[in-house]
Order: structure tokens, then sequence, then C-alpha cells
């Protein structure tokens, strides 16, 4: 006989964590110089502990997001470990206040947590328990906004890790010093790596237009977010006058946001965040919009994560990678010849570091 699904889920835990980071990671756009760390954990009452992190960019927005996903607490307890039907009934809860921003990093969290939660209590990693099999994803590393020397010295030790390629933070005043640290970081990885920049949204269109038409040479694997992630329709004049392929996505908030951007045909590669598109669910149904359009999909941020939807991602294209939350993981991604891997993983690949998390606590 078929057995019905009866695992509820028992109790909340959130905390809050401060992760310093090696050294600050400057955009065009403003520094990350730390992490502040949402760690959600839901129990089940079968004492399955599923993990989620969201990372909320400021301090300021920390305690908030911790709060709000709290204060879900009467909506999750007693639920079942059903994260496609808890999704829908949250983001159906918030449609009058919206589900961007703090609330959809809140949604995120239980989303994402409740995924984690399903797929060990299966014995599975997430891709086993979707019915995919594992697959190893290329994997670039993010320079920040450095300068001529910085850049190269940290795009050259990616490339001695093994990665595939480097993207560089970009904007400087001038596009001479743009093309600067391009070719700096060229001379410094050699031929065959791939190179990514990002304006971080930094530039209006016809400025984007007339800096990238002068990037064209330099074999750009992509230009991402070079004006405001919500300019669809500048973004779209911007991919039309450039041949290098723009990518977008980090910002999107839902699959909506993304569809948006299709219709406007603002992007030629798509990047979402899992984080701010829903949550596994919702990238999940980003995946679908990807493939039905031949879109391919990198990730940002979450490399664990994102490493397992990837491989359930048809048109998967480049995973990001950032060590900054690997203090508080007892077992960070592997990467192996610049390929992230996906196999011997339990749930979505989120393992505590218990030590860490409390010297990080808020
Ligand atoms: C980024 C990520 C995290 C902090 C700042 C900027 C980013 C990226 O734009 O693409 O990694
Ligand atoms: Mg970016």
């Amino acid at each position: 006989m078929m057995q019905s699904m009866t695992s509820t889920i028992r109790e909340m835990r959130v905390r809050t964590v401060c992760v310093e980071m090696q050294s600050p990671h400057k955009t065009a756009s403003g520094v990350v110089s730390e992490s502040p760390l949402v760690l959600t954990d839901l129990i089940t009452d079968e004492g399955i502990v599923g993990h989620s992190i969201v990372f909320t960019y400021t301090r300021a927005a920390l305690k908030p997001t911790a709060d709000f996903v709290s204060n879900l607490r009467d909506l999750v307890l007693g639920k079942p470990v059903a994260p496609r039907t808890l999704s829908h009934e949250l983001a159906n809860r918030f449609r009058l206040l919206g589900t961007q921003g703090l609330v959809g990093m809140a949604l995120s969290a239980i989303d994402m947590a409740l995924w984690d939660a399903l797929s060990k209590s299966c014995g599975k990693s997430l891709v086993y328990l979707l019915g995919g099999t594992d697959k190893s994803i290329p994997v670039y590393g993010g320079v920040g906004f450095d300068g001529v020397s910085g850049s190269a010295v940290t795009a050259e030790s990616f490339a001695k890790q093994g990665l595939k390629g480097v993207k560089a933070k970009i904007g400087y005043p001038t596009v001479e010093e743009d093309i600067e640290v391009i070719s700096a970081m060229r001379s410094a990885i050699g031929p065959d790596l791939s190179i990514m920049v990002d304006y971080n949204q930094c530039l209006l269109p016809q400025e984007a237009i007339n800096r990238i038409r002068r990037l064209e040479s330099e074999s750009l694997t992509w230009v991402e977010e070079p004006t405001l992630a919500h300019d669809y329709k500048g973004h779209a004049l911007i991919a039309a006058a450039v041949n290098t392929p723009i990518q977008c996505g980090e910002n999107w908030w839902g699959t909506m946001d993304m569809q948006h951007a299709i219709d406007a045909q603002a992007s030629d590669y798509m990047m979402p965040d899992i984080m701010k598109i829903g949550g596994v669910t919702g990238w999940l149904r980003a995946a679908e919009i990807a493939d039905a359009k031949g879109i391919l999909l990198s990730s940002h941020l979450w490399p664990e994560i994102s490493a397992q939807v990837l491989a359930l991602t048809p048109t998967a294209h480049w995973l990001e990678y950032a060590d900054w939350w690997n203090p508080i993981l007892k077992e960070p991604l592997r990467i192996e010849k610049g390929m992230a891997l996906t196999d011997g993983v339990l749930g979505t690949g989120i393992t505590w570091n218990k030590t860490a998390i409390e010297k990080y606590m808020v």
C-alpha cells in the first residue's frame, strides 16, 4: 500500500550570524565587508532538521529579516513537509503586502529549509529527490573592484585553483580603466579561461552601449547588469546594440521579474539568485521557463544549494563561487578541476559548523 506523507513541521529555529570576510568585496555600487546571514532550521516531527541561509547584504536588514522569518512561525508549524504547497500558500498570504524584499527573503528561507528537510527525510540529495542525476557545473570566481593589480592578483589565484573563469567588478571612472583591468586579468590567467565583467547597475543605458562597444574585442563571456536591474527596457536597448552577451538576474524578485525581462528581451543569459527568485521552488520555475526559451542559466552566490538546482536545470551554464560563508559550513561545496560537484550530498548541501555559528552569532 502506498504511504501517505504524514511528516509535519514541528519546530522552527532562527539565528543570526555575521561572518567576517577575508577581504571586503567592492563593487561599483558599494562594498560588502561582512556577511550578515539569517540561518533557519525547520525541524520535522521525525526529528529531521532542514537548513537554509539568507544573506541580508547589510546588518541593518539582519534583525528585521530574522524577525520576519520568526513571525511566520504560526503559518508554518504543523504544516506538512511539502515545500511547493507551503510556498504557494505563503506567497498567497502575502499578496497584499507584496512578496519582494524582506518578505521574499523570509519566504525563501522557509522554502529552502523545507526542501532540505524533505530531501534529507528521503535520505537523498535535492538532485536525486527531484529525479535528477549528478552533474558537474563549471565554476568562476568573483574579483572585486580592486584596480588593475588587485584584480589581476585575485584572478590569478582563481586560475591557480583551477577555476574555469573569473568575473571582475568594473565601472571605473573611464572605459580605458575598465579595459586596463580586463587586460591585466587576461595576462594573469592566460587565453583559455573565461572572463566576465559586472557593472553592478552603475551606468546609464547609452553610457553602457558606448562602453560595451569598446569592450567587444576583449572576448568577454558576458557583461553583467550594465544598468539598473529593473530597467528592462534599458537593458534591451543595450543588448540589441552590442554583440557581447548581457547577463542579468541577481536582483529579480520572483519569476515574474524574470518573465518581464524575457518579454523585454533584456538579457541574453540569466542568473537568478536563489533567495530573490523564491527559493528552490522559485528556481525550479525559473529553470522551466529558461528551458522553454532556450536561455542559459547561471547562479548567484549560495554555491552549495545552487550546485544542486543547477544540476536540475537543463540549460545550466556557470556556477558563481564565493567562499564567504564557508566558515559556518561543515562541508562547503566540493570543486574539482574547476567543476562544482553534486554527488555525496544529503539535502541541499548545507551543513552547519556549530562552533563557528556560536562564534559569529549576533
Ligand atoms: C554581488 C554579489 C554579492 C555582493 C555584491 C555583488 C554581485 C555578483 O553582483 O554578481 O556576484
Ligand atoms: Mg553581479
